[in-house]
Parts: C-alpha cells; sequence; structure tokens
C-alpha cells in the first residue's frame, strides 16, 4: 500500500517534470525522464498524453501570448519527437496480428505532425497497421494510398483552419475515384468539429488522439 502510494507519487513528479522538460525545450533531458517514466512503471501511451502533451498545451498558451515564438515552437517539436522515440518501442504491438489498417496523413499546405504523430502512435499500439503519409499530403496521394492499400480507415490531420478545406477535398477526389465507401473516414485537429466532419461527408472528428482510437476500435470490432 505505501509502496504503492509512493510509486503513484513518483509517476506524478516524474510525469509534471516530462511536462515542463517540454515546456522548457529541454531537449537533452527529455529521453532521460520519459525512460525513467517507463522504468517506473507507467504506460507509456500516459508518459505521452499526460506527460508531453500537456507540455505541448502550455507551448502552445505561451505562443498565443506572445511569450513564445516560432523558434521556440519548433524546438517544443523536437523536443517531443526526442521524447517519442524513447516512448515508441514500448507502444509497440509486436508480434500481434493487426486489428486493422489505416493510412494517415497531415492535409496539403498543412506542416503540423505533432499531434497527427501522437495519433499514428497510439493506434499503432491499440493494434493498427499504419501507412503514415507524413505531411502536406494531397488528395491525390491520399487517393493513391487508399487505392494501394485498401485500408479500413482514413484518418486526416489538419491544424490550420486555411488547410482544413483540402480534407473536404481529399473526400470528393476519393468520390471521384470510386473509393469513398470502402474506407471510413476520421478527421482530427484542433479547428476540426463534428460538425464540419458531418458537413464534408467524413464518418467522425476526433477530439483528441484517445478519442480517435476508441472510435477507430468501434469501426474495425463490428
Ligand atoms: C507547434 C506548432 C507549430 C510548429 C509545428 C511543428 C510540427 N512538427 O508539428 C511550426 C513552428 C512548424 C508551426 C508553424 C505554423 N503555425 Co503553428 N502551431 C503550433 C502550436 C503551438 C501547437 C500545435 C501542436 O502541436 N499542438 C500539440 C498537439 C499534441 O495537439 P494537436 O495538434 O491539436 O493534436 C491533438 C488533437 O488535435 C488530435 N489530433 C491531431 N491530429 C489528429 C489526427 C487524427 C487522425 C486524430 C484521431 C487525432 C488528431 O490528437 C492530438 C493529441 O490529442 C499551435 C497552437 C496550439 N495551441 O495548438 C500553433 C498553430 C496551430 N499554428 C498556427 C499558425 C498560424 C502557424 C503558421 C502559419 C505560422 C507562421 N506564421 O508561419 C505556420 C504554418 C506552417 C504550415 N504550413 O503548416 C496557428 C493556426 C491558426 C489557425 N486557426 O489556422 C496556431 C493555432 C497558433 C495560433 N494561435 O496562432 N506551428
Amino acid at each position: 500500500m505505501v509502496r504503492e502510494m509512493a510509486e503513484k507519487s513518483c509517476g506524478k513528479d516524474i510525469l509534471e517534470k516530462i511536462k515542463e522538460a517540454v515546456v522548457n525545450l529541454d531537449i537533452d533531458n527529455i529521453p532521460k525522464l520519459c525512460k525513467e517514466a517507463v522504468e517506473a512503471g507507467i504506460p507509456a501511451y500516459k508518459v505521452v498524453t499526460d506527460g508531453m502533451a500537456k507540455g505541448m498545451d502550455i507551448v502552445g498558451q505561451k505562443y498565443e501570448a506572445n511569450e513564445y515564438f516560432l523558434a521556440e515552437l519548433i524546438m517544443a517539436g523536437e523536443t517531443m519527437k526526442e521524447g517519442m522515440k524513447v516512448l515508441e518501442p514500448y507502444l509497440k504491438t509486436g508480434e500481434m496480428k493487426p486489428i486493422g489498417k489505416i493510412v494517415v496523413g497531415t492535409v496539403r499546405g498543412d506542416l503540423h505532425d505533432i499531434g497527427k504523430n501522437i495519433a499514428a502512435t497510439l493506434l499503432k499500439s491499440a493494434g493498427f497497421d499504419i501507412v503514415d503519409l507524413g505531411v502536406d499530403v494531397s488528395p491525390e496521394q491520399f487517393v493513391d494510398a487508399v487505392r494501394q492499400n485498401n485500408p479500413d480507415i482514413l484518418a486526416m490531420s489538419a491544424l490550420l483552419t486555411t488547410t482544413m478545406v483540402e480534407m473536404e477535398n481529399t473526400i470528393k477526389a476519393l468520390k471521384e475515384a470510386g473509393l469513398r465507401e470502402k474506407v471510413k473516414i476520421i478527421l482530427g485537429g484542433a479547428p476540426i468539429t463534428p460538425e464540419y466532419a458531418k458537413k464534408i461527408g467524413a464518418d467522425a472528428a476526433a477530439k483528441d488522439a484517445v478519442d480517435g482510437v476508441n472510435i477507430c476500435k468501434s469501426w474495425v470490432s463490428r
């Protein structure tokens, strides 16, 4: 009991340290802290969602308050990527048979990939086979990838209000290619709402990566 409580409080401390490391752009220490967290028994996905992603939220707030600028945003992204390198092996599914296949990418004109990468990593650890097309993916590239990979789900990310329209363009291109009915479509990213998803003919909008995993799992378990 005492040990359990000690572990819990240690877990909380280390997640707090990881959050602060992202906020302080501490790229040198983040790998060590992430390793410490998983070795203390904290599930790797929690290190992502309750540690690094929380830090990234604060970085975003600082950017909006003009305390941080583009250079800091890039640095925060790099810090998070270094942490992910340590965590990814713990998120792998091993030899399990995949529960479904997902093509994922950030839409054309958009270079934001931190949230997309978190979603892809969590989906992979939930047992999905992931084909990640990266960032700045055109409707034609999405269509080609759906044709070639025959996925169960297409997952798109957009962080800019100016690039959201590419999700609609991609869905139109899929319809034109006769592929729309072959895949479920999920959207993610801060500006995306369920209303928008419905309006453009997608099947769902995820409010965060964990919500996205739950939605995708519900689709393949039917
Ligand atoms: C980091 C960052 C950058 C980095 C991106 C680095 C990278 N590798 O991704 C850099 C510096 C490159 C950048 C550039 C720009 N950015 Co920027 N950026 C941000 C910032 C601070 C954080 C975004 C982020 O990573 N958040 C953390 C992640 C974890 O959250 P998330 O992306 O929302 O993802 C979560 C969910 O949405 C979901 N999710 C996301 N995608 C998906 C996909 C699926 C399938 C699922 C299921 C779930 C899911 O899961 C995640 C975890 O739960 C935001 C501000 C903010 N508060 O969000 C601005 C922000 C998005 N950027 C903004 C702007 C304006 C720009 C620039 C135009 C700036 C400029 N003047 O050049 C450029 C555009 C470049 C381009 N063409 O894309 C604006 C967008 C405004 C708007 N409404 O359109 C924001 C909101 C800042 C602001 N308030 O002005 N940016």
